[in-house]
C-alpha cells in the first residue's frame, strides 16, 4: 500500500478466529489524525459480546486446534514468516502510526525497521524450549520439569507506540505457544488491524491472534475479567494498570503491567556536556515525550546548572516542529485533544506552583491549528511539585538542581514511579554507584532511551512488574511443571511425606 492508498483506509473490521467479522455491536468510532484533525479510518467499537467471542476462539485454538500441537520449531517458521511480512510492509504500518497518534514518520520509520527483529529474535527461541533435569536428592525418582505455555492472553496496548508495544508481548508469547486477544488503544487501532492482516497472511491457525477494537470500559474491562484469559499483558497509566491488576484477580489470571513512569535525566559537574544535552533533549521531545521513559525531570549539579541549561535551551529553540509525515520535523503534534488539554494543564500547574517558565508552555505561533504545543522547560523545579511528581506524558521538562551524589540519589528515588534513569558523568565508579543507588528498572549511564529485543524492560514501585523482552520476557508466557519419576517400584510409607 503506498501512503495515499494508506489514507483511504477502509472501514475495518475485527479478526476473530480467523474470520474478519462485523462487530456485533454494529457500532463504529472514528480515528482521528491529530495533524490534520479530521477522521482518517472508521473502526468497529466493539463491546462485551466481541471480547467474549475473542476469548472462546483464543481458547479454543489453544486447547483443540492445530497450534497447541505444533513444535517449537514449527511455531518459529511462522513467526519468522510474519518478521518477513512485517519488514515488507514497514512503510504502510509507520504511516498507519503516524496518522494515529502524530508521531513521526522518522521515529516511526526506525520503529517499524526494528519491528522484525523482535520476531525473528523469538522465533529463534521457540525450538530451544527446554526444561531442567532435577539432580533430586531422593534416589529412586527421576525428576525433570517441562516449561509450559501459560494459554490465552489479553494483551493491552496504549496509544504511544502500539505494534512495538503490542510485539513486546506478541513476539514471545507466541514463542512459548500461546494464543492472544490484542485490544489496542482506541486512539491507535489501524496499525493494529493492519498488522493482523499480516499474522493471517503468514499462515497463523485460526485464532492464535484475535484482535478486538474498543475502549477501556466496553472492551478492556470485560476482557481482563473473563476467565477464559489465562493471562493479562499490559501497558498503559498506572491508574489503569492498578485496575487492570485487581480485575484479574478475580480470576486469577497472571499479570505484566509496563505503566507510567517519571525518569530522571541526572547531569554531574564532570560530564561531557554536549553528549548530555542531546541526551537531555532525546528524553523529553523526542515523540513529543510520550514515552513512558521520558526523561521528564532533569536533576543538573548546580556548578554546570548555567552552562547546561543554556545547551539544552539553544538546541530546544532550532526544534522543526510540524508535519509529523514531514521527515525534517522534530516534534509533531501530541496524540489526541484530551491529552492535548492534560499536558496543558501541567503548563498552569507548574507556574501556580512557582516554578519559573524559561521556555515554551505555549502553542507555536506558526502552527495555529493541529495539537501542537512548544517544547517547554520548567526552572527552579521543587521536587515534590506536580509537575516533578506526577507523569505529564508530554514535552515539558522539569529541571531539579542538586549539590552532591547523595542529593542526586534521593532526589532521583522520590518519586513513586521507578521505570528509568539516565546518569551523565565521566567517573565511572561513580556512574555504577548511581546505578545502583536508583529506584528503576531501567539505567543509562551517559545514555538515553535506548531499547532492543534482546534486553529485558520493566519498571520498579508503581511503574509496573513483569519484564518485557529478552529471554526474561519469555518466561512471563510459560508455566513450569515438575514431573516426578518413580523408578525402583519402592512401596512407600503412606503415612510418611515423601
Ligand atoms: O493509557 P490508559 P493511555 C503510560 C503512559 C501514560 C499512558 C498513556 O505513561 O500514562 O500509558 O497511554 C485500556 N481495563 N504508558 O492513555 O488509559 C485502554 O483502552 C482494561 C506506559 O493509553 O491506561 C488502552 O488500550 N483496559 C508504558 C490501554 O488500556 C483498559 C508505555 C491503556 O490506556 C481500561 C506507554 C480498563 N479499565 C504508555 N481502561 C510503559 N511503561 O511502557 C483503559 N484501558
Amino acid at each position: 500500500m503506498t501512503v495515499a492508498e494508506v489514507g483511504e483506509i477502509e472501514p475495518h473490521r475485527l479478526l476473530v478466529g480467523h474470520e474478519w467479522v462485523d462487530s456485533l455491536s454494529t457500532e463504529t468510532f472514528s480515528s482521528i489524525d491529530p495533524y490534520t484533525g479530521k477522521s482518517w479510518a472508521e473502526i468497529p467499537a466493539c463491546g462485551p459480546e466481541d471480547v467474549e467471542r475473542a476469548v472462546g476462539a483464543a481458547r479454543l485454538a489453544f486447547d483443540d486446534g492445530p497450534w497447541g500441537k505444533m513444535t517449537g520449531a514449527d511455531r518459529g517458521r511462522l513467526i519468522r514468516r510474519l518478521a518477513v511480512l512485517v519488514d515488507e510492509n514497514a512503510e504502510e504500518l509507520a504511516v498507519a502510526e503516524v496518522r494515529d497518534n502524530g508521531k513521526l514518520l522518522r521515529e516511526m520509520r526506525g520503529q517499524m525497521e526494528a519491528l522484525p527483529n523482535y520476531y525473528e529474535y523469538f522465533s529463534g527461541a521457540a525450538d530451544k524450549i527446554g526444561g531442567d533435569v532435577i539432580g533430586s536428592s531422593k534416589p529412586n525418582f527421576f525428576v525433570y520439569q517441562l516449561l509450559e505455555p501459560v494459554g490465552v492472553v489479553g494483551a493491552i496496548t496504549s496509544w504511544n507506540s502500539p505494534l512495538l508495544i503490542a510485539a513486546y508481548k506478541l513476539a514471545p508469547g507466541l514463542a512459548a505457544g500461546c494464543t492472544f486477544v490484542l485490544k489496542p488503544s482506541e486512539h491507535t487501532s489501524v496499525s493494529t488491524i493492519l498488522f493482523a492482516r499480516l499474522v493471517e497472511e503468514a499462515g497463523f491457525p485460526p485464532g492464535v491472534l484475535n484482535v478486538v477494537t474498543g475502549d477501556g470500559p466496553n472492551v478492556g474491562e470485560p476482557l481482563v475479567s473473563n476467565p477464559g484469559v489465562d493471562k493479562i499483558a499490559f501497558t498503559g497509566s498506572t491508574v489503569t494498570g492498578k485496575r487492570v491488576a485487581s480485575a484479574a484477580a478475580s480470576h486469577l489470571a497472571k499479570v505484566s503491567l509496563e505503566l507510567g513512569g517519571k525518569s530522571p535525566n541526572i547531569v554531574f559537574d564532570d560530564a561531557d556536556l554536549d553528549a548530555a544535552t542531546s541526551g537531555v533533549i532525546a528524553g523529553i521531545f523526542a515523540a513529543c515525550g510520550q514515552s513512558c521513559v521520558a526523561g521528564s525531570r532533569l536533576l543538573v549539579q548546580r556548578s554546570v546548572h548555567d552552562e547546561l541549561l543554556s545547551r539544552v535551551v539553544d538546541r530546544t529553540a532550532a526544534i522543526t516542529i510540524g508535519n509529523p509525515l514531514d521527515l525534517e520535523t522534530e516534534m509533531g503534534p501530541l496524540a489526541f485533544q484530551a491529552h492535548y488539554d492534560r499536558v496543558v494543564s501541567f503548563v498552569a500547574a507548574g507556574l501556580e506552583d512557582g516554578a519559573e517558565l524559561i521556555f515554551g508552555g505555549k502553542r507555536p505561533d506558526h502552527l495555529p491549528e493541529g495539537l501542537f504545543l512548544e517544547p517547554t522547560i520548567f526552572d527552579r523545579v521543587e521536587n515534590g511539585m506536580r509537575i516533578a511528581q506526577e507523569e505529564i506524558f508530554g514535552p515539558v521538562l522539569s529541571v531539579i538542581s542538586f549539590e552532591d551524589e547523595d542529593e542526586a540519589v534521593r532526589l532521583a528515588n522520590d518519586s513513586s514511579h521507578g521505570l528509568a534513569a539516565g546518569v551523565w558523568t565521566r567517573d565511572i565508579q561513580r556512574g555504577h554507584r548511581l546505578a545502583k543507588a536508583i529506584q528503576a528498572g531501567t539505567v543509562w549511564l551517559n545514555a538515553y532511551r535506548m531499547v532492543s529485543h534482546d534486553v529485558p524492560f520493566g519498571g520498579y514501585k508503581s511503574s509496573g512488574y513483569g519484564r518485557e523482552n529478552g529471554l526474561e520476557g519469555l518466561r512471563e508466557y510459560q508455566q513450569t511443571k515438575t514431573v516426578w519419576v518413580e523408578t525402583e517400584g519402592i512401596v512407600r510409607d503412606p503415612f510418611k511425606l515423601g
